[in-house]
């Protein structure tokens, strides 16, 4: 028994006017929650620091670069890895990164439970449009606010097993999680913002929670492992995000829900053996797979 007791530490909205600290102060409020119960690892959403600001075009740099961290941890964040280490529980951030050459990049940390830096991801998928479509109900700016992650989907060694991390619409893309099994992850961590109304395809808005579960619950199954979604949920500057926070096993069931749209902890103690059942028969990669009829995907 590999026991890691999982945290999905989901969030209601950020208002645009909230501040670094009072956000800092909700993700402690939920640290401590997560400490009254035993928890290992904390999962915070994707940009968790701020609101969701690719949903606005901004004309000067200056104003979207109060969206982004020059530094992890800054002084404004300081104060949650320092209670994290207090507690012994580690976590993972989603957030804006601005990097000292200016690169942007939709960044998640993982930190151990001693304050150590375990590993870092940049979003790959960036999903929207890169200029602003003024016919829209709400921008999706991220292909113009970010850049492609640069440093590949890696699963580190870390709470007694393997855990990765991706982001958002990281999870609608099957490549994402066979990459990160492939490297025996047995955790996947990932958070994200999805408005429930998707402009170009307003037919699909009445699916967001099955499309949601669906393909975190069939990438847990077909990937042997773990997979803890974190929202930043409800009416966030007049555009309603989804919850569907979940913790799902490699089973494919999920094993704990979030039921509302706010801050909310949900919990589940996660025995990382259990991924052996499927990678060790259904899903014995190196006995079962195929990469010669693949190569259309790997374009080798
Ligand atoms: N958000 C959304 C997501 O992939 C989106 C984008 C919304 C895709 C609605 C499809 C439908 O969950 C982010 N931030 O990637």
């Amino acid at each position: 028994m590999r026991n890691v007791t999982v945290a999905a530490a989901q969030m209601g909205p950020v208002a645009q006017t909230e501040t670094r600290a009072a956000v800092v102060d909700r993700l402690i409020v939920m640290l401590e929650q997560a400490a009254g119960h035993g928890a290992d690892l904390v999962v915070y959403p994707e940009l968790a620091l701020t609101t969701f600001f690719p949903r606005w075009h901004f004309e000067e740099d200056a104003e979207l670069d109060a969206y982004y961290e020059r530094e992890m941890p800054g002084p404004e964040t300081a104060p949650l890895f320092a209670k994290a280490k207090q507690l012994g529980i580690g976590f993972s951030l989603g957030y804006a990164e601005l990097t000292p050459d200016g690169r942007r990049f939709n960044t998640a940390i993982l930190v151990g439970p001693d304050g150590a830096l375990l590993g870092k991801y940049r979003k790959i998928h960036l999903p929207g449009h890169r200029e602003n479509e003024p016919w829209r109900a709400f921008q999706h700016l991220e292909k113009r606010y970010f850049l492609p992650g640069n440093l590949g989907f890696r699963v580190f060694d870390g709470f007694g097993g393997r855990v990765g991390m991706c982001i958002c619409n990281d999870r609608r893309w099957p490549e994402t999680y066979r990459v990160m099994g492939l490297q025996g992850v047995e955790m996947i961590l990932l958070g994200y913002n999805t408005p429930i109304h998707n402009p170009p395809a307003p037919e699909h808005d009445r699916l967001s929670w099955h499309h949601n579960t669906l393909v975190m619950q069939s990438a847990a199954y077909q990937n042997a492992t773990f997979v803890v979604g974190v929202a930043k949920a409800g009416m966030e500057e007049g555009v309603h995000h989804m919850g569907g926070t979940q913790i799902i096993a490699p089973t494919g069931e999920t094993i704990a829900s979030a039921v509302t749209e706010g801050d909310e902890v949900i919990f589940a103690e996660c025995d990382l053996g259990l991924c052996k059942s499927y990678r060790e028969s259904v899903f014995a990669f190196e006995r079962h797979r195929e990469p010669d009829a693949y190569r259309l995907i790997t374009g080798t």
